[in-house]
């Protein structure tokens, strides 16, 4: 059962992992007069994900005395006790407070959507400014080749930083599109059981930036099936209206390969099987449509129109506020000549909305690949994850 009782997608492999069952990793701390474990390589993790670095031997406890939910058991070599709890089938480490209740959130767009400028930026404000804000921890978990990827564009991007934006790779080794993982952490007040701690997963892998026709189809699909709501990042330049603006400002029209339309039609099929829905079911999973590098419209408005607003810093989803922002950007892609998505919108999904956000905050210089010298002002980025959450219930919702 997926999504159901007992099993939560792994975070990284997106298998399903039964969470009274994980398989744990020594710290390499002895019991007492013991030889310490030494750091090897570990097979699962080469042949799943590629990764070959040394880590403390991984084990599963003996099934036979297991009680309950296995927070803590003893590693067969050195006896120390150790709490790593690892997914079975790719031996990551689980986020401390993962549970099969515990939602997941993704993030897909193709190439030249914006995302992993998006994710570089991303990382950022949900482990300083928006845990702030909600008075929550978000930690990375684990350590991923693409974690540390994405820190180095960022400081690429800052002040002080190259000014270069990251460069189109063509293909990454499996290793760096290892997901990186969030876990965002809330103390909920539950009814008459006091307070507790809920704990969310955000998994983002970033591919290569392949376009539809070269997608890793069933490792796309895999993904989409194990999350419970995803963030759809669509760059506005392959709207009708905007390619040719687009190409004037030296966008390479590589990065428009796939027109929106084609890219919410396949996510759209893939999300279909993956639920195996009838053609007459919508999809029930929440779905956020992203507008990205929304700044490059920011000229064509005026200083008070929806999109360029700053959404309030209350700890707090402001519904009302994202409604008309969703009814406004909906205008929009109508304008810019989307009105075949949103009609695909209505038919395929129960619940969607529509955001804008910008990474950078003031155009590059598309063709060479430079930012703009005032540095990096991102807006919006974090909302989409936010109506997920709110959604959830996870966060409350200001009508
Ligand atoms: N105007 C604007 N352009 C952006 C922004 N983010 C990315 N871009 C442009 O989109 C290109 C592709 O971005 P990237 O994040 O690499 O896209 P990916 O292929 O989806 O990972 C960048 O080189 C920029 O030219 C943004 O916030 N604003
Ligand atoms: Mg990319
Ligand atoms: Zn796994
Ligand atoms: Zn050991």
């Amino acid at each position: 059962m997926l999504n159901g009782k007992r099993l939560a997608p792994c975070p990284y492999c997106y298998e399903g992992v039964d969470t009274a069952m994980p398989a744990f990793r020594c710290t390499g701390r002895p019991a007492p007069g013991r030889n310490p474990c030494e750091k090897q390589q570990d097979d699962v993790r080469v042949k799943v994900l590629d990764d070959a670095t040394p880590v403390f031997p991984a084990f599963r406890p003996d099934r036979g005395r297991r009680i309950g939910p296995e927070v803590e058991a003893e590693c067969p070599h050195c006896f120390g006790r150790t709490g790593i709890r690892l997914c079975p089938n790719c031996h990551s480490i689980l986020p401390a407070n993962f549970t099969a209740s515990s939602p997941m959130f993704g993030l897909v767009g193709v190439r030249g959507s914006g995302k992993t400028v998006l994710l570089s930026v991303l990382s950022k404000e949900l482990t300083s400014s928006v845990a702030r804000r909600f008075g929550a921890s978000i930690d990375t978990v684990g350590s991923s080749a693409l974690l540390a990827r994405l820190d180095g564009y960022r400081k690429d991007l800052a002040p002080g930083g190259s000014g270069i934006l990251p460069p189109q790779t063509a293909a990454f080794r499996k290793a760096e599109t290892v997901p990186a993982v969030f876990e965002w952490q809330m103390t909920k007040q539950r009814w008459g059981l006091g307070a507790g701690t809920a704990s969310t997963i955000l998994s983002f892998y970033d591919t290569s930036g392949e376009d539809l026709s070269t997608l890793d189809k069933a490792r796309e699909q895999h993904y989409l099936a194990a999350t419970d709501g995803l963030i759809l990042l669509l760059d506005p330049f392959g709207l009708p209206a905007n390619r040719d603006s687009a190409l004037a400002r030296g966008v390479d029209p590589k990065n428009l390969t796939d027109t929106p339309m084609q890219v919410l039609t396949a996510v759209t099929g893939m999300l279909r099987e993956a639920d195996r829905l009838g053609p007459s079911k919508k999809i029930k999973r929440p779905l956020a449509i992203v507008l990205a590098k929304i700044d490059a419209f920011f000229s064509e408005v005026g200083p008070d129109d929806p999109i360029r607003k700053q959404p309030a810093g209350r700890p707090v989803f402001d519904e009302q506020e994202s409604l008309d922002l969703h009814h406004h950007v909906e205008a929009l892609v109508d304008r810019w000549g989307g009105d075949d998505l949103l009609r695909h919108l209505q038919h395929n999904y129960k619940n969607y909305r529509f955001f804008v956000a910008s990474a950078l905050g003031a155009e590059p210089q598309y063709a060479s690949g430079r930012v703009d010298s005032k540095g990096l002002r991102p807006h919006r980025v974090a909302e989409p994850l936010l109506w997920l959450m709110a959604d959830r219930g996870f966060l409350s919702k200001e009508k």
